[in-house]
């Protein structure tokens, strides 16, 4: 048996009818991996005179400056030409082509990344364990080690670049002791042997590092960033590093976080500690990614002030301006964390003068652990769409910022990802979740793109099957983050679920804890306050058309309404029905809809490879198990509180 699922690079999906000859010219890491991926696609002879092929790649002697160095051209012809500045943009034009011939959709195109920066944190550690992982152990690490095999490595840059990612971090961002170790011989030169993998495929290596180094590794009793030994540190390092790693992208770093050593313990902010760190990049070309998950893990819940959705913006807002050029600051898409319903954090469209991307997590944290299917791409295309009305375009979404600020076409914005992979023979644990890091790639690429386009497009290049158990897969996609909601935690409220696991439901598991996620349900009703009126003032952040939106209980989206308000369980919502009706329908439905994914799934068995329908069939029966916990604990809790009965007079355990 083959040792890893070819997910959306699957040769049976493939076609392949009018192509029998090709010519490539050049010779480098990336026109070499792009012959490779030419033979195992296309089987074809090569030839050396452009009238003979059927396929040329032509790397522009006069460089298209509209192409700039990632973007390709696709002319159909009788002669079929692949044209760009770069290896790399001829490697995207090539799979590219392969996918638009799985599609059955060949056409002339020309394709330009809209964004520069796109790309994937992995949380892996040297133990071979992966933090938030589903999927199977570490494919880059194993036993304090580096992977003996990397087959697997070769295989995952292939299906990266297939979608356009340029940039990945191979170690999780809280660093501990051993990887701390990673930016030094020996685990240096085996950290050098996955960058010469991932460069042959167009993608930069970068290294989460620990912010404390000097001082764990033994060098130094200080880290301040101000203190001319750290510095001189810094600059060792980074100098040794580019010496055996000359194209290494540079750092991440997790800083004055959860435990994490920062610059706050020597009195210094953020941008001290950031720009120390990229005055040392700086001559090598390197950045360093700054995370803006910053907050008190350490809080009273008994304190209402306090409010952690407010921590990164007061953290980072007064910085604006203060960074260095090659420094990003890296914001997770919502203020509190990866729930599957929370507001858009307020940095984006507020921060002018400094780089920034977008943080989303593929990593089924709060979506289900890789057990339950959830569709992400439904749930980025939001947020890429979220209106900030920021004065940068129309209604300044997100997508908008990301390209147009701090200036226009900037090189250093985008968006990554956490990305949750592993070792499983589909690398994602459920099969479906193959989507969700295909359709990152694809709107990292460009945000633009449609969600149930990047649906359509991964299951034809996935599955060899009929018209009908297409559509099956695709509906199952679509609706299942809606499902997902429908019976964990309601109304944008989050959390809601068990403790360090994340998984499975519990009403009050985070309720009375220090992380400062709270629900604040009583007899009365539920929610958070965040308005400026009575609440914690979060809405503030906002620029001033969502900060109405949100402050007022009207204008609130249903869907928000917890996370901005609290409200009695009878108030009623804008589709009608109360609050309280509302979480009892949701959680029945979404229940219920399991149930049909459960049926619908039996029903394309014949047209399935076993391996994929065994796969999601027994996840489905775990998803259904798991549904009615949350929906029973869930109508339970709420109907003790309120006391208010199910007007359909449903089973709701008293
Ligand atoms: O909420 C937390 C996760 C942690 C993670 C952290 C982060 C890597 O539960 O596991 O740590 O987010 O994003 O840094």
């Amino acid at each position: 048996m083959q040792k890893y699922d070819n997910c959306w690079l699957n040769k049976d999906t493939f076609f392949n009818k009018n192509y029998e000859s090709y010519i490539l010219h050049g010779d480098c890491d990336i026109t070499n991996s792009i012959h490779k991926e030419v033979g195992y696609f296309l089987s074809l002879r090569q030839v050396y005179e452009e009238n003979l092929a059927d396929l040329v790649f032509k790397k522009l002697e006069q460089q298209d400056s509209s192409l700039g160095i990632e973007g390709f051209k696709i002319d159909i012809g009788k002669t079929t030409y692949i044209s760009s500045n770069t290896p790399v943009g001829l490697l995207y034009g090539f799979f590219k082509f392969i996918n638009l011939l799985q599609n059955d959709n060949l056409s002339s195109i020309v394709e330009i990344p809209k964004n520069s920066i796109r790309m994937l944190n992995h949380w892996d550690n040297i133990n071979g364990t992966v933090e938030r992982g589903y999927a199977g152990s570490s494919i880059f690490f194993e036993n304090n080690q580096i992977v003996k095999d990397k087959s697997v490595i070769y295989h995952y840059a292939r299906l990266l670049a297939s979608v356009g990612i340029n940039a990945v971090s191979i170690n999780n961002v809280n660093v501990h002791k051993i990887e701390t170790y990673l930016i030094r011989e020996p685990l240096l030169s085996c950290v050098s042997d996955i960058a010469y993998i991932f460069r042959k495929y167009g993608i930069k290596l970068y290294l989460s590092v620990n912010f404390a180094s000097p001082v764990e590794i033994g060098e130094l009793d200080t880290a301040d960033p101000m203190n001319e030994d750290v510095i001189n540190f810094w600059e060792k390092e980074t100098n040794r590093i580019y010496k055996k790693i000359p194209d290494f992208g540079g750092f991440v770093v997790k800083a004055d976080s959860e435990h994490r050593p920062g610059p706050f313990t020597y009195g210094r902010n953020h941008a001290d500690g950031a720009n120390m760190l990229a005055k040392a990049l700086q001559p090598h070309g390197g950045v360093v990614f700054w995370r803006c998950f910053v907050y008190n893990c350490e809080q009273d819940w008994r304190d209402r002030k306090t409010d952690r959705a407010k921590a990164a913006y007061d953290h980072f807002m007064p910085l604006d301006g203060s960074f260095d050029k090659n420094v990003i600051l890296q914001i997770k898409n919502g203020p509190m964390d990866f729930q599957v319903r929370e507001a858009v954090s307020p940095l984006f469209g507020s921060l002018r003068k400094t780089n920034t991307v977008l943080e989303f997590q593929i990593a089924h944290e709060y979506t289900g652990h890789a057990l339950h299917v959830f569709y992400l791409p439904s749930m980025y295309k939001d947020i890429l769409k979220f209106k900030t009305y920021a004065e940068v375009s129309k209604d300044g979404c997100i997508m908008d910022i990301l390209k147009h600020y701090p200036c226009e076409n900037n090189e250093l914005n985008g968006i990554t990802a956490v990305a949750g992979i592993g070792n499983d023979f589909n690398l994602t644990g459920h099969k479906l979740s193959q989507a969700n890091l295909y359709g990152f790639g694809r709107l990292a690429w460009n945000p633009k793109t449609c969600k149930s386009e990047i649906a359509k497009q991964w299951i034809n290049s996935t599955f060899n099957i009929n018209e009908n158990a297409k559509n099956i897969i695709k509906d199952i996609l679509i609706t299942s983050p809606q499902t997902y909601e429908n019976y964990t935690a309601p109304l944008g409220v989050g959390w809601m679920v068990n403790i360090y696991t994340h998984y499975g439901p519990s009403v009050n598991g985070y309720e009375f804890d220090r992380w400062g996620t709270y629900h604040f349900s009583d007899r009365n009703g539920m929610g958070v306050d965040r308005t400026l009126k009575t609440g914690t003032g979060y809405t503030r952040q906002y620029l001033d058309k969502n900060f109405e939106i949100f402050e007022n209980i009207d204008t609130c989206p249903d869907e928000l309404l917890l996370f901005f308000h609290y409200v009695p369980y009878t108030h009623i919502l804008k589709s009608g029905k109360t609050v309280i009706q509302h979480i009892y329908d949701t959680h029945f439905e979404g229940v219920e809809k399991v149930e049909e994914y459960i049926k619908k799934w039996n029903e394309i068995k014949e047209e399935l490879d076993i391996v994929s329908f065994k796969n999601v069939k027994n996840r489905l029966q775990e998803q259904y198990r798991s549904a009615k916990e949350w929906r029973d604990q869930i109508n339970t809790y709420y109907y003790r509180m309120s006391g208010i009965e199910d007007e359909k007079g449903r089973t709701i355990y008293k």
